[in-house]
């Protein structure tokens, strides 16, 4: 069976760092990490060639070639994902589709063959069965998690390493908390199912192998959800792993709680993290108390996060505007927080409720869902009907992207973390492509940008008060410029 494995293009977002990439000559930000590890479960008698339709096209002769594609998208990759279904039907192919997008909402795909939704793992093997016998089902779904301990390696030798900025891989499935908007419980459980050491070790020594140098992103929903088995066994197995290697830092997502935990910490740093998103939401108590945002309450997050920020972690956060509790000061206190924080990559929302989630429930009851969601939380559209009213909301939402991606205040925020941050050891090294950035960087920004001043005061503070962290600094320029681009597409700036 000839078979293809698409991953449909992002639109222009926040994640997408298109106008970041540019600067260091990658295509995309992360491989698509489902596609590479459904590989593994297919087959091993079948051809597969993958193609990432964010770093290639695809070609006629690509669909000359194949028998059969398979899709995974999410919902932000919905348009793309319709064009790309119907070029392979055009071209007499079989689709099969699966992933977040159509386990979200698989009943928009008319033209697909076969979807087969949720883990892959319990899904797939009843459709390849039933394929070879010749009556597959159009639907195979499943309520139950799979044992990811028997999840193979992805695949990743059908990508091409070079296009991308950062690789991925995965250590654990599923949230211990249970936040209001949040899918990640009904999509992959309570319980933080994790791999042992011994798979991701074995992964990390795929992606090395191939020559990868550059950082890891633990794509986890919470990778501090099994703490004991972390300081037990895995952090101790990347730490030795690390040992006589350069240029590998990780970074990964996890819950606030883990600035409690001083020795979690500095296990993490001196396993190669640097760099944590963390869903921070709101500075309002009874918003946090709304969505149920328990390990957030009754607990000073500017701490915090200076706390992760001096043991060597960078702190990414997820802010939210929009809750029933939100009154018209939520705008200015998330700016002063964002601010006071250091956290420079701030992604702020409105309140949106996917579906499968107690706040999509809720909203239903209550007559207050508008329509389906965009699948960008960061396009300041939401799919409910705001209490505060959606003028004013949409009001307050500018008003905090203007402000916290204005030149002036974005730097300024940038050189508060910079001043708090503890430099890694482990950093990804200064090869020419990164060197061609700062050059880049300074015509694009310093010379040609508004941010020029801006740009230039933070360049020369950087060098003289804080040089180890130079490289990091110019990334901020970068990622800046970008998030002034996504939140003038956005019509937000
Ligand atoms: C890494 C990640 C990203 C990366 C993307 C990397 C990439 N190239 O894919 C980044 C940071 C860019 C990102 C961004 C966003 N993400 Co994201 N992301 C994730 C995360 C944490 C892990 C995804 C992953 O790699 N998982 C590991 C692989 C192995 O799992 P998987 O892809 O789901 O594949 C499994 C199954 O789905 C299935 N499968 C997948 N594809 C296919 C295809 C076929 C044919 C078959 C049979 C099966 C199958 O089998 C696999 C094995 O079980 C997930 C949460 C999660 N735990 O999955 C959210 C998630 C995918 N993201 C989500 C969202 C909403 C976003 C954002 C809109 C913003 C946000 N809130 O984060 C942006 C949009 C992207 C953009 N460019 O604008 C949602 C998607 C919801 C949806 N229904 O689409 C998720 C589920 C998180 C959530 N709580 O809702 N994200």
């Amino acid at each position: 069976m000839r078979t293809l494995l698409i991953y449909p293009q992002y639109p222009d977002t926040f994640w997408s760092f298109k106008h970041a990439l540019k600067f260091v000559h990658k295509k995309a930000a992360f491989p698509p990490l489902g596609l590479l590890t459904i590989a593994s479960m297919l087959p091993k008698e079948w051809s597969l060639k993958l193609v990432d339709l964010n770093v290639a096209k695809l070609t006629d002769k690509d669909l000359a070639w194949a028998d059969c594609a398979f899709i995974s998208a999410m919902v932000v990759q919905r348009e793309s994902a319709h064009e790309v279904i119907a070029r392979c039907k055009r071209a007499g192919l079989k689709v099969i589709a699966g992933g977040p997008l159509f386990t979200s909402e698989h009943d928009q795909f008319a033209e697909v063959d076969y979807f087969v939704l949720n883990e892959a793992e319990l899904t797939l093997p009843p459709f390849l069965e039933d394929m070879q016998k010749g009556y597959a089902k159009p639907l195979y779904e499943t309520s139950d998690f799979c044992d990811i301990q028997k999840t193979p390696a992805p695949m990743w030798e059908l990508m091409n390493l070079k296009h991308y900025a950062s690789m991925s891989l995965q250590f654990s499935r599923g949230c211990p908390f249970n936040c209001e908007f949040c899918n990640v419980t009904a999509l992959f459980g309570h319980r933080s199912r994790t791999k042992t050491a011994e798979q991701i070790i074995a992964e990390l020594d795929g992606v090395y192998n191939l020559g990868w140098r550059g950082p890891v992103f633990f794509v986890d929903d919470n990778f501090i959800g099994n703490k004991a088995y972390l300081k037990a066994h895995l952090l101790p197995a990347l730490i030795q792993w690390q040992e006589g290697k350069k240029g590998i830092p990780f970074n990964t997502e996890a819950s606030v709680n883990l600035a409690d935990d001083q020795i979690l910490m500095e296990m993490m740093v001196k396993a190669g993290f640097d760099s944590v998103f963390i869903g921070i939401e709101t500075p309002s108590e009874e918003s946090l108390a709304e969505c149920n945002k328990q390990q957030n309450k009754n607990r000073d997050l500017i701490e915090c996060v200076k706390l992760m920020q001096r043991a060597g972690l960078q702190v990414q956060g997820g802010f939210i505007v929009g809750f029933d509790s939100d009154t018209p000061s939520i705008f200015q206190r998330q700016i002063e927080f964002i601010q006071k924080s250091g956290i420079v990559t701030a992604m702020v929302g409105l309140l949106n409720a996917p579906p499968g989630t107690r706040l999509y429930e809720r909203m239903r009851e209550e007559g207050r869902l508008i329509g389906p969601m965009s699948g960008d939380n960061v396009d300041g559209t939401t799919n409910i009907l705001p209490k505060m009213g959606h003028q004013q909301l949409r009001e307050g939402y500018r008003k905090i992207m203007q402000h916290i991606y204005s030149p002036k205040h974005f730097y300024t925020r940038t050189m508060t973390f910079l001043r708090e941050y503890k430099r890694p050891k482990i950093r990804p090294p200064l090869d020419f492509q990164r060197l061609l950035a700062v050059f880049r960087s300074s015509i694009r920004l310093g010379v040609l940008g508004r941010e020029r001043f801006q740009y230039w005061k933070m360049f020369f503070w950087t060098l003289f008060r804080r040089p180890n962290l130079f490289t990091l600094a110019i990334t901020f320029a970068i990622y800046g410029h970008h998030f002034r681009k996504i939140s003038k597409l956005n019509n937000v700036q």
